[in-house]
Parts: structure tokens; sequence; C-alpha cells
């Protein structure tokens, strides 16, 4: 999602394909044998096999506007790095065990024991991440500052993927502003581009028209919904 958000900010027409994971397409392994997705081809051959590889090619090569480059310099903050780096790291392995128990167990995933460890998952992602959020999200509207960039993105698919769980319980916790900033991410126009569905095995040039719906994203909002 956040290589495909990038690609939409940037204005970049790409094609686009839906992997089936447990059957992953010849193209993509000849292409990427490590066969995780997403990866992007560029024109030239050249193979991006990581999605903030594509996120930093799509917002701050050579042609791209000042104001598409200024989403991906506002993620480089070191505050902002770190919490990348949280995320993709301690918060992605608290979730995976939190949301997919089954997959992370030999014994039966419903037993005692592996309840209080997924629990214990939960609420680590909790502290890792998501006060960390929560603070910075006090202070202003957007992990960009005023304005929202690459860290955003980088970073709320994972938030929608964790309260998603356990929705009824996600919204008893204090994290008002997380909830805020995650909500008007999911109404944004950027993010339901994002999300269009793709034919499974067949590759389709994504919908990009968006760009001109992104240009004036101001501070104050009503941020994402009236972009
Ligand atoms: N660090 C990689 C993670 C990629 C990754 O784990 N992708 C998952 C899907 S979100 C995948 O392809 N899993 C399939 C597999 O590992 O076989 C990135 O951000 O690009």
């Amino acid at each position: 999602m956040r290589a495909r958000m990038a690609l939409l900010v940037a204005d970049i027409a790409f094609d686009a394909h839906d992997v089936i994971l447990r059957d992953k397409p010849a193209a993509l392994l000849a292409a990427s044998p490590k066969g995780t997705v997403p990866v992007l081809v560029l024109p030239d051959g050249q193979v991006l096999e990581q999605s903030w590889d594509i996120v930093q090619w799509a917002l701050s090569h050579d042609q791209t506007s000042a104001e598409v480059q200024s989403w991906w310099s506002r993620a480089q903050t070191p505050d902002n790095l770190a919490l990348l780096r949280c995320n993709d790291g301690d918060f992605k392995h608290h979730l995976d065990r939190y949301k997919y128990p089954e997959r992370f167990t030999a014994e039966d995933s419903a037993s005692a024991a592996a309840t209080d460890r997924r629990v214990g998952h939960r609420d680590q992602a909790v502290a890792v991440l998501l006060e960390r959020l929560e603070h910075r999200l006090a202070e202003q509207p957007f992990l960009g500052g005023a304005q929202p960039c690459a860290t955003d993105f980088g970073i709320f698919p994972f938030v929608r993927q964790f309260a998603a769980v356990n929705p009824a319980w996600f919204e008893t916790l204090p994290l008002w502003h997380v909830k805020r900033w995650l909500a008007d991410w999911l109404q944004s126009p950027l993010f339901e581009t994002c999300m269009h569905k793709l034919p499974s095995n067949f590759p389709e040039l994504f919908p990009v028209p968006i760009k001109k719906s992104l240009v004036g994203w101001v501070a104050g909002n009503p941020t994402l919904n009236s972009l």
C-alpha cells in the first residue's frame, strides 16, 4: 500500500499485478527471486524489491517536483525514521503474532497460554508504537507536521491492520489522536484509490488521476477528507 500510495502521490502511472502469494507468478520470481511483494520493475530494467525503496524512488527521483519531494524530505527527520524502523520492526513483529497467532505456535492457539501470549503481543504493539504515535499526533496533525509525509502513509496501513483484529477493543483505547489520524487516512482519496481492486493474475494500468485532488493539502483540516 505504501508503494502504491507513493506512486500515486508522485503521479506516476504503473502497471499493477495482483499476486496470489501461494501461487507466485514466474514473472515475479524472475524479476525478484525472494518472492515478496511489492516489487517495482522500472523501464530500464532496474528492480526495486523493498517497499520503502519504491517510496524513495517515487518521491525523490530526478524529475520529481519540489512538492512531491517534500513528502520524502519530511520523512527523513530522526523522529520519523525511528518511527518507521519501529513500525517495520518491533510493531510488525507483535502485530503478526497478535493477528495470526496460529502461525507462531505449535500448540492450540486457543489455549490459555497461547491466549496470554497473544494479549502480550497486542499490548506490546500498543506500547512500542501506538503510544509514541499518540504523543506525536497530539502535537501535530500528521507525522510530517502540518502536512502529511511518507511516514504517515508508510505506517497507517499497519495501524489499520492492528485495529481491524478487534475493532471494538481498539475503540476503547485512549489513543484519540491515533484514531482520528487513522480514520482520516482511511477516508482519504489517496487510500481509496490505492485500494482499487485488481483482477487476479492480470496486469492493469493503475488508476492515476488523483493528483489534482491531492494538491493543496493543508493543516487545520478537515484534513484528508476534502482533498
Ligand atoms: N520488507 C519488505 C516486506 C515485504 C513482505 O513481507 N511482503 C509480504 C506481503 S505484505 C510478502 O510478500 N509475503 C509473501 C512471502 O513472504 O512469501 C518490504 O517492505 O517490501
